[in-house]
């Protein structure tokens, strides 16, 4: 097997990708006004930052008529070719999703090395994932989108790769012996990821089997969960100016108004245009996400395409499987990087509406009243019961404590009796362990 697939399949040529390497990001924009171009163009070469890449120059292309062959037009090819040569870039990122034979076409215009998208951020995720499952995760990706890419262009894979020419036996030609050597690697990450997610698997059974609420915090990239994870949980996990700084999930518990214990996950963030290669490879770690009792949306409401990014992150939860029906809070945060009108109104909207809470993660404001919506949220379907407990039953008495909250406590006829609001499972549970043969009878 060739030195490239063995050491993880997708090894990068360092050369372009090398930090402070010069990069130029571009945006074909095709006049879509869904989103603003200047904020586009921010969030991508926010993205090339987070791999070190430098960037010399971003810019938008006015893009009317796609070329099959090139994306962009003659003219424009030689622009851009000058703004590189002048810029010393090697690299060409560019913001759309690039056909393998557009990216062969623009790498010899441009004399640079050129990634879309879906390239970039595979190039991310390949350099943050930390744990043994998410390099997983990331390489199959990787692989599945090499593989897509390969069908219809593999000189150019094997130009960049160098290729795993040796490899075919006699008949068998490059293509069919590169994807026969691309299909087996993904058979055996696919086997190894299943042994992986099933050994987590069985701690999250464990854990469910335990009663308490798991919050699964949610966001597009940078929008503040881990700034909020970390105010909540006094965790110190990573939270920078940094696009997708999280990418494995991290797990602490909280104490909520009510609830004693509840767990906060914080996970990665979303970001519009993910590789479905991405999602799908993903959807192990995410399960978290879909499993969860509540989900707690945070949105930078502070940045000019908060709309168009809390839709890109509903899309990504329906495509990884959540309930439409998991309950839901958006947090509105970055409340204090907003000026007085706007945050006023912001503030209105919020009061207005019982699924959201306008806070902010930084200076803390807002952050209780949302704990306490959450609480209220998790315990909606909670109700009043009235227990008579043995005095000497001191396990049963601390159980009640911690599941519930215990509104009175008094004693009557030799007995402690407790009034206290609890789920309706946890009822049936209690019920279910205190009996005793005597309550049988
Ligand atoms: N002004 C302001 N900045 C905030 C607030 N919350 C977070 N930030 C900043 O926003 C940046 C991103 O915060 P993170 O907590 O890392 O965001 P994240 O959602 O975890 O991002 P990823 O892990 O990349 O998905 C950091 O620079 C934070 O300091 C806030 O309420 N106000
Ligand atoms: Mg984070």
């Amino acid at each position: 097997m060739s030195q490239g697939l063995e050491r993880g399949g997708f090894e990068r040529d360092r050369g372009e990708f090398a930090r402070g390497a010069r990069a130029l990001v571009v945006l074909p924009d095709r006049g879509d006004t869904r989103r603003d171009a200047e904020a586009r163009l921010a969030e991508t070469a926010g993205l090339a930052d987070a791999i070190g890449l430098v960037v010399a120059e971003r810019i938008a292309l006015r893009v009317r008529a796609p070329r099959p062959a090139t994306l962009i037009g003659t003219g424009q090819m030689q622009q851009l070719a000058d703004r590189v040569r002048q810029e010393n870039a090697t690299l060409v990122i560019f913001d759309a999703g690039l056909t393998p034979v557009q990216q062969r076409n623009l790498e010899t215009g441009l004399a640079a090395k050129v990634i879309d998208r879906t390239g970039l951020i595979l190039e991310i995720f390949g350099e943050r994932a930390a744990t043994a499952e998410g390099r997983l995760q990331v390489e199959l990706a990787h692989l599945d989108y090499q593989a897509g890419r390969l069908v219809r262009s593999w000189t150019h894979l094997e130009r960049q790769r160098g290729g795993f020419g040796f490899l075919g036996g006699p008949g068998e030609t490059q293509i069919e012996a590169d994807r026969r050597l691309i299909r087996d690697r993904m058979a055996r990450l696919r086997r190894e990821l299943d042994q992986v997610s099933r050994t987590r698997g069985l701690h999250r059974d464990r854990r469910q089997r335990a009663p308490w609420p798991v919050i699964a915090l949610v966001g597009y990239t940078n929008a503040g969960k881990s700034t909020l994870f970390n105010r909540l949980t006094g965790a110190d996990v990573m939270a920078e100016d940094l696009l997708f700084a999280t990418l494995d999930p991290t797990l602490r518990q909280i104490a909520l108004p009510g609830i004693e214990k509840a767990i906060l996950s914080d996970t990665v963030g979303f970001v519009s245009d993910l590789p479905t290669q991405l999602v799908a490879a993903f959807k192990a770690t995410l399960e978290e996400v879909v499993s969860a009792d509540l989900l707690l949306h945070i949105r930078d409401i502070a940045h000019p395409d908060s709309d168009a990014q809390r839709s890109d992150v509903e899309t990504v939860l329906t495509e990884i499987g959540v309930a439409p029906e998991t309950p839901r809070i958006e947090a509105w945060n970055k409340l204090d990087l907003l000026e007085p009108e706007a945050r006023t109104d912001m503030l209105a909207e919020a009061a207005r509406r019982p699924d959201v809470a306008a806070m902010s993660a930084l200076t803390g404001e807002g952050v209780a009243a949302l704990m306490a919506e959450i609480a209220a949220r998790l315990t909606a379907d909670h109700r009043s019961y009235t227990i008579a407990l043995d005095p000497g039953d001191g396990a049963g008495a601390a159980w009640l404590h911690e599941h519930g909250e215990v509104l009175d406590q008094h004693e009557e006829e030799g007995r402690l009796v407790y009034r206290v609001r609890l789920a309706e499972r946890d009822f049936a549970r209690f019920r279910q362990q205190a009996a005793t043969p005597d309550d049988e009878g």
